[in-house]
């Protein structure tokens, strides 16, 4: 289930990596590792404790010895200063965020403190002590919202409609104004959704694929949302080497990364059971909707309204052809692939039963 790292051309420089118990910066981590970096990784909970490091743990790199974990809250402007300057960092990948949209709205000043606040300390602190960074931002398709046209491009206005959204659109305004204001190497990655076995479960790919691969011993079915929703999902390992590619291309910018292509979350539910061996059909409309196994006539899936987001009346689909322009970067995996890579690695978890699943799901309150 590993994908070699791309080759890197700038061997052996210090990077800061901040959310370094999150996904992304698992395989970007790696990736850097394997280059040749020098890496100082950033999470509230870096203790090296299993649960907040199981990610690194994983893909075996989270011993690495030219791998420094750093435990800091980044919303705390000196502690930020601190570490950058103390690292003193030719690049830096700024991945920490709450990144869970429900939670966003469900806790608001926590989202603009991990969200807005950590940012801007970062950036001042990248302006103040190493202003010769090249630091990429992570932003999000989120932006776009309620959006105008589909698919969404990099000039494409910003209408975030939810707090998530208000919080990418201010930071990667920020960092355009860094740019072009100060001067300094900022790369905005308009981010559309990608996934893999390292994806919490609370997001519905992982959702998904952690149930069918141990459907056949679930007692009761999958309760989903909104099932027509249409999402740009691509493989995570494939986003973090366009983020890459950002930091290496003569001139900062931003760039859309996504396959621009749209799936519903029904169709992303179908190639999950695929993947185990399920052929699942649908039938029945709203929330009578239901997904059954179509040699048994078990019901796997049903829709529940405490899941449920409206869907956009614009879908939310991204154009790469300029990250594929001039950075030679598409999403390469394709869907059934990385779906399936996803079902296998959750088939080795069997603790991971279904009824939890609900269970942890937005357990925000
Ligand atoms: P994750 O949620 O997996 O990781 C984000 C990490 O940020 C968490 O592990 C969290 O660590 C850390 N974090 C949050 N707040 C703070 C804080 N105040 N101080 C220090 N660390 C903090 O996200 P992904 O890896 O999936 O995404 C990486 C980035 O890309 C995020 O900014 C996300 O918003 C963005 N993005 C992701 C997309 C996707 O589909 N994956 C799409 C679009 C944008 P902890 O809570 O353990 O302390
Ligand atoms: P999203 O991811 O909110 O797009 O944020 P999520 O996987 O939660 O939702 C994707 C779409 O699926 C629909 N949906 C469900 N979602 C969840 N979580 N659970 C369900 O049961 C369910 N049923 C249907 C949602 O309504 C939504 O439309 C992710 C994060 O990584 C953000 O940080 C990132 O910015 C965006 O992707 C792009």
């Amino acid at each position: 289930n590993v994908m070699p790292p791309p080759p890197s051309l700038r061997r052996g420089r210090d990077v800061l990596v901040t959310g370094a118990s999150g996904q992304d910066a698992a395989f970007l981590i790696r990736d850097l590792l394997h280059a040749g970096h020098e890496v100082t990784g950033v999470c509230r909970a870096c203790t090296r404790s299993p649960s907040a490091l199981w990610r690194l743990a994983t893909l075996s790199v989270v011993d690495h010895p030219r791998l420094d974990l750093v435990a800091a809250d980044l919303a705390d402007a000196p502690t930020v200063a601190d570490l950058v300057d103390r690292t003193k960092p030719s690049e830096v990948y700024h991945l920490a965020a709450e990144s869970n949209v429900p939670r966003n709205d469900a806790f608001p000043l926590d989202a603009v403190q991990s969200n807005v606040v950590a940012s801007v300390n970062l950036l001042e602190a990248v302006r103040n002590l190493a202003p010769h960074a090249r630091t990429f931002i992570a932003s999000s398709s989120e932006v776009f919202g309620d959006a105008a046209s589909s698919p969404q491009h990099e000039r494409h206005p910003y209408r975030p409609r939810n707090m998530y959204g208000a919080t990418k659109a201010f930071t990667h305004s920020l960092a355009t104004h860094y740019r072009e204001n100060h001067g300094l190497f900022v790369a905005n990655g308009i981010l559309f959704n990608h996934e893999s076995a390292l994806r919490d479960p609370a997001f519905v790919t992982r959702k998904i694929t952690r149930y069918a691969a141990n459907a056949r011993n679930a007692r009761e079915p999958l309760h989903l949302g909104n099932l027509d929703t249409l999402r740009d999902w691509g493989y995570a390992p494939d986003y973090v080497r366009g983020m890459q590619a950002m930091l290496e291309a003569p001139v900062a910018g931003d760039y859309v990364l996504a396959t621009g292509v749209a799936r519903t979350v029904r169709t992303l539910a179908q190639q999950a059971f695929v993947a185990a061996g399920v052929t699942l059909a649908f039938e029945g409309s709203g929330f009578g909707e239901v997904g059954y196994d179509a040699n048994t006539g078990r019901v796997l899936v049903c829709v529940d309204p405490s899941f449920w987001r409206p869907s956009e009346s614009v879908p939310l689909v991204g154009d790469p052809s300029k990250a594929f322009r001039d950075l030679g970067w598409a999403a390469s995996t394709p869907m059934h692939v990385w779906i399936e890579t996803m079902v296998e690695a959750d088939q080795g978890h069997p603790n991971l039963t279904h009824p939890k699943i609900r269970i942890l799901q937005y357990s925000t309150g």
